[in-house]
């Protein structure tokens, strides 16, 4: 008879045998999150002020965020005024991607940082004039662990799961979905080739976000993409009518702690 030994599991934050280990790291984060948390209040404010609706996306890296937002850019672009900013560590290639909607894009480069800070979000949106615009989309760096801490003073955060990725990862990263406001399932078109298992995803997200919304969307066949373009437009109506309250609950819990080296990108498109 053969036995089995259970798998072993380390826990990093445990204390060692000579105790805690100073809280060093600890502080620099929390005043990081802090000072974001400041300045994300300033940029809702300029958001509200101007009359802007900001949906942010986060997702891990090739869940579909470019592909998706490129499709709302082009249908929403065709009634209303929108712009976008996307953030990744290198290449204005998803920048060039956006802008082939045809609405303003600027990209944010961050060189080593995993995620969006807000004072990002203030210094790529240099001179734009909110106020010319009706719609601002916020491309995150592709990343299901960083992005989670950090308010950028939008108005709807979406997370985006792809068939592609695994039916678990709500589960393995809960943070990213429980800062979010809403789940955007993407790649529908190709679940069955690649056995995607829908209730086992949806189970998922429940359990880490009971009532979670979920829309279910194909970019590639523009399945699903009313409905949520239904729902977006129902929130702006909200919004404009002061009756929702909506706005992600980012909880500042295990965001990297890095520094803004971004560089707003040269050649972006001005909006109004
Ligand atoms: N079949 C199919 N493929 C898709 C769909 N959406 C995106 N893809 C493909 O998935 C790959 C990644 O898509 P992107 O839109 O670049 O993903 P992303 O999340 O923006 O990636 P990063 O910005 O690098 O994190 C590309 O090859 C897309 O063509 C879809 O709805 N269906
Ligand atoms: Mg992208």
């Amino acid at each position: 008879m053969t036995m089995t030994m259970p798998a072993e599991t380390t826990n990093p934050a445990a204390p060692g045998p000579t105790g805690p280990a100073p809280p060093r790291i600890l502080e620099v984060r929390t005043r990081i999150l802090k000072q974001n948390d400041v300045t994300a209040r300033g940029l809702r404010d300029r958001f509200r002020s101007a009359g802007v609706f900001v949906t942010s996306l986060v997702s891990s890296p090739g869940a579909g965020k470019t592909t998706f937002l490129r499709e709302v850019l082009r249908r929403v672009g065709a009634a209303e005024r929108v712009a976008a900013l996307v953030g990744d560590l290198a290449t204005e290639n998803d920048a060039r991607r956006l802008a082939e909607s045809g609405a303003p894009v600027r990209q944010i480069v961050t060189g080593t940082v995993c995620h969006l800070e807000a004072d990002m979000v203030e210094r790529a949106l240099g001179d734009w004039d909110l106020a010319a615009l009706d719609h601002l989309f916020v491309e995150n760096v592709g990343n299901l662990v960083c992005p989670a801490s950090f308010d950028l003073g939008e108005d709807l955060r979406l997370v985006l799961l792809s068939t592609t990725e695994g039916e678990d990862k709500p589960l393995k990263y809960p943070t990213i979905f429980n800062t979010a406001d809403v789940a955007v399932v993407t790649k529908t078109d190709i679940a069955d080739a690649v056995g995607f298992d829908r209730a086992a995803a949806l189970a998922a997200i429940d359990s880490v976000r009971p009532g979670m919304r979920v829309f279910e969307v194909s970019a590639k066949t523009g399945t699903g993409m009313d409905g949520f373009l239904a729902f977006l437009a129902d929130r702006v109506a909200a919004r404009r009518a002061g009756a929702d309250g909506v706005g992600p609950a980012t909880a500042g819990l295990e965001g990297a702690a890095g520094t803004a080296a971004e560089t707003a990108a040269a050649g972006a498109s001005r909006a109004g």
